[in-house]
């Protein structure tokens, strides 16, 4: 394999996904399925302050509890506890009126409602059956929240002074958490998925199911990208950072992406956001990939409600790779799509790969 430059996803039977997640100081597979070989590891994906697989933390259930499928901003969802008030009006979160005396269900400042499926599903994969990718239906009843964007180094630096959690790696140029870099506004990446778990956890929330990933990003409606099937996005389109061509084959890192190289603030490619009735997602494709709270597992046959993560079932209760989704800025169109699928090794820490936060209703 080469080191620099990922195999895309694809659909067909047992292919393996790979990802370069390339940085200029290492040759970094970030993809790396177990039985993938041939890239040796850098400084970026060393495990500092990784937690062991046996002590990895299970984001556990990933689907809002006690809420009522089909509503739209939460308008028709009930929360307990807060009827009762001593003037017989429940005070709300949010500022929200009370409807029929209760609170409704919200998402937090900063999340996007997502509601539930309904009884059909929407299609997950497309691949052909006993692909990795295998087109599968997938029942989410519960709604959930999403956050809008990637979590940026504000975000994250917020969490590591309120010592809640660790610092990104630092060693790459790209590094966005670097101190000599005014990069607040840009997604904090070279964080692992146990860093990555314990900042959604910080905050009430965690690592999107891969299928929570999916349905937010496409709406549920097949669309290719985020935005929709066309236009196929350019550097100039305001869509997604991204490479257009792909990585080159050498020196991959540093002088890739639609802006020379390393990610953008987030938001900056409003015209790649995924609108829902409650709000919009922005880079759900490109800028970071995104780990998700999956373990990186062949998808299932039939219909399937509601997935939660699983372990792999050679590793006991842990899992060691993990799915990313989404796509990042030194990867080529293909990786924007909102099936795509690919696969890091818990440890890794590089300069394309971030995370967004899911949560419960609240
Ligand atoms: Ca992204």
């Amino acid at each position: 394999m080469r080191c620099d430059e990922g195999t895309r996803a694809t659909s067909g039977a047992r292919r393996v996904r790979r990802l370069g997640l390339v940085s200029e100081l290492s040759c970094l597979a970030a993809l790396v399925l177990l039985t993938a070989g041939g890239c040796q590891r850098g400084q970026t994906d060393e495990p500092v302050g990784a937690a062991p697989p046996s002590a990895i933390p299970n984001p556990g259930a990933a689907q809002a509890p006690g809420a009522s499928s089909g509503a739209v901003n939460g308008a028709n969802e009930r929360v307990s506890g807060a009827a009762g008030a001593p003037s017989g009006e429940p005070s709300c979160p949010g500022g929200r009126s009370p409807v029929r005396g209760e609170c409704p269900a919200w998402c937090p400042e900063g999340m996007v409602f997502i509601p539930a499926t309904g009884e059909a599903g929407f299609q997950m994969g497309r691949g052909a059956p006993g692909s990795d990718d295998q087109a599968h239906q997938v029942v989410l009843s519960e709604p959930f929240c999403m956050d809008q964007t990637e979590v940026t180094v504000r975000a994250y630096r917020a969490c590591v002074e309120a010592g809640k959690c660790s610092e990104p790696q630092l060693r790459d140029i790209n590094a966005n958490y670097r101190s000599e870099y005014d990069r607040a506004d840009h997604p904090v990446n070279m964080v692992n998925w146990t860093q990555a778990t314990e900042y959604c956890n910080s905050v009430g929330k965690h690592l999107p199911t891969e299928a929570q990933w999916e349905y937010a990003a496409s709406r549920g409606d097949g669309r290719k990208f985020p935005w929709g099937n066309d236009p196929e996005p350019s550097c100039d389109s305001g869509h997604a950072d991204f490479t257009p061509n792909g990585s080159p084959q050498t020196n991959p890192a540093g002088d890739v992406g639609c802006h020379g190289g390393g990610t953008s603030p987030v938001k900056a490619h409003p015209n790649g956001k995924v609108s829902w009735p409650a709000g919009d997602l922005y880079d759900m494709g490109g800028n970071v990939w995104e780990w998700t709270s999956d373990c990186y597992l062949p998808y299932p046959s039939g219909t399937v409600m509601d997935p939660a993560p699983k372990h792999h079932p050679n590793l006991k209760d842990s899992c060691y790779v993990y799915s990313l989704r989404g796509g990042g800025w030194n990867r080529s169109v293909t990786a924007l799509r909102t099936y795509g699928r690919a696969a890091s090794k818990i440890t890794y820490r590089v300069p394309a790969l971030g995370f967004r936060c899911a949560s419960r209703l609240q």
